[in-house]
């Protein structure tokens, strides 16, 4: 099921403009429109889950990781990267759509704990 006032729903309808790298059945990828690295890309499914907490099947959780980590290797980052998923309010989540944060281009910090 897909939200018709979901900013990634209508990504991933192509109702709102973004940068799509890749696309499947299942999921979209686009570039994220405030980078905080030199690379910094959004992997998003098609379908609409609020976010890590919602009930996401695993099959839309596998294709995620296998298109974030191709994105990864296509961008160049063989020195390495992070996959992020802010998840609720603690989290730092503000689109409630899940979404995997692609990082890289430069050294991340440790994450503060
Ligand atoms: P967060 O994990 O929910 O905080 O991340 C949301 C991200 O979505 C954030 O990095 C925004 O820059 C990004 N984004 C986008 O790429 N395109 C949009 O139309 C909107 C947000 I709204």
């Amino acid at each position: 099921m897909q939200k018709e006032s979901c900013v990634f729903c209508r990504i991933a309808r192509h109702e709102s403009p973004a940068t799509v790298l890749y696309e499947d059945d299942l999921v979209v990828a686009f570039e994220d429109i405030h980078p905080f690295m030199p690379v910094h890309v959004l992997v998003v499914p098609k379908q609409h889950y609020d976010g890590l907490d919602d009930d996401v099947p695993e099959q839309v959780l596998g294709r995620c990781l296998r298109v974030a980590a191709d994105l990864a290797r296509e961008k160049g980052l063989e020195r390495g990267y992070r996959l992020q998923v802010n998840t609720g309010v603690d989290g730092g989540q503000t689109v409630r759509h899940l979404h995997l944060h692609v990082l890289g281009g430069g050294r991340m910090p440790s994450p503060e704990l």
